[in-house]
């Protein structure tokens, strides 16, 4: 939460107000999962009528490994509806390149950061060593990730536990773009669930549950029909001790499930146990399959009308390009670069 008295855009100045703005993003690499519904898209649903809330489907973030161009389209209607069908319907939604703001952003932000520290980046090492050659933006993606962030002076951004490390280094930037150039930016702070804020991969339950895994044996798509639902947790990867209890560094499998259970349920892991890995799997199967159903009700109602996703999402992106152009406005001028249409200052002139 902050004041708007000084850091404000000038429509604003003169108004003390004090509002909370929340930021989230979701990646078309492939299809939503239940580690980002429990992640993510949960806590920001959950932050709706308390702050003003505002999400992208990030495309550009997709362009960074080898695509598909008609496949990318396809996966961000898709997102940008499903999200919709997750009761992300009461905040301001977008797709990230219809507001060139957040570009425009990331390569002053590039001008902050730092070679060494994005190469640091973990989700850089692990997804570059996976290629022969990789995209200059694989590398620099992080940064246009502070710009999502930073450009709407976000107060809070729901996330997953994976995207600690970028998180860190977007509140790095603005306080180092603040100490080069004067106070732009606000430091925005991370939210993450108590329980399953890194969903394991159920057929290998020390990897986390990704959208773009190679594998889709251990993920939980939330389009995915409840029979499929229930042969992956069928087919989820224990262990040999047979003891239903929590702790993920001996048993991740086991935990893995206790966590999607409780955080679908409600009730603590340790409240939740029961007596066989078969029943607790049952369960689980269970409570995703019932916390799924009215998402992918919801979803085929709104596929049958994408003129009415294709309104919500030109009306967000007006809004969202609205908030964001004092902001990039304001590092533009803060930066050093002459603003557009304010007129020529007189400058005292910088010598030979
Ligand atoms: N397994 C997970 N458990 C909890 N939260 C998760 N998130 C992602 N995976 C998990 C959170 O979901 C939000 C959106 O993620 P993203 O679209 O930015 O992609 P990502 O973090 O890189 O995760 P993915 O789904 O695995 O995508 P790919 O395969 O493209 O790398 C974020 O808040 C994230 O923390």
């Amino acid at each position: 939460m902050r004041s708007l008295a000084t850091a404000a855009p000038s429509s604003w100045k003169g108004h003390i107000m004090t509002i909370t703005r929340v930021f989230s993003g979701y990646q078309p690499t492939g299809r939503l999962t239940l580690g980002n519904l429990l992640g993510s898209i949960r806590p920001a649903v959950a932050l709706q009528d308390r702050a003003e809330c505002l999400y992208a489907v990030v495309d550009l973030h997709a362009l960074t490994v080898q695509h598909d161009p008609a496949a990318l389209r396809a996966r961000t209607i898709e997102a940008a509806t499903l999200l919709r069908a997750c009761g992300l319907d009461r905040s301001i939604g977008y797709l990230q390149s219809q507001v060139t703001a957040h570009a425009e952003l990331a390569y002053l932000l590039e001008c902050t950061a730092h070679v060494g520290e994005l190469q640091r980046m973990i989700q850089y090492k692990q997804k570059a060593g996976q290629a022969r050659v990789n995209r200059v933006s694989l590398l620099t993606y992080p940064v246009l990730m502070a710009a999502d962030i930073l450009v709407h002076r976000t107060d809070l951004v729901p996330v997953g536990d994976d995207q600690r490390q970028h998180l860190e280094l977007t509140r790095d930037l603005a306080v180092r773009f603040n100490r080069s150039y004067g106070e732009v930016f606000t430091v925005p702070d991370g939210v993450h669930p108590p329980l399953a804020a890194r969903v394991m991969d159920l057929a290998e339950p020390t990897v986390k549950m990704s959208k773009s895994t190679t594998s889709d044996a251990g993920v939980i798509h939330l389009l995915d029909p409840p029979e499929q639902i229930r042969a992956a947790v069928a087919r989820a990867v224990t262990d040999s001790e047979g003891q239903v209890r929590y702790d993920p560094d001996t048993k991740p499998g086991v935990s893995n499930l206790l966590a999607i259970l409780s955080a679908c349920t409600g009730v603590a892991p340790d409240q939740v146990a029961p007596s066989s890995y078969r029943a607790l799997k049952a369960e689980v199967a269970e409570a995703v399959v019932e916390m799924l159903r009215p998402i992918q009700d919801r979803y085929r109602h709104l596929a049958a009308d994408p003129a009415d996703t294709e309104r919500f999402l030109v009306d967000g992106a007006a809004r969202a390009a609205e908030l964001a152009a004092p902001v990039l406005a304001a590092a533009q001028d803060a930066i050093g670069l002459v603003p557009a249409g304010r007129g020529l200052p007189v400058y005292g002139g910088v010598g030979n």
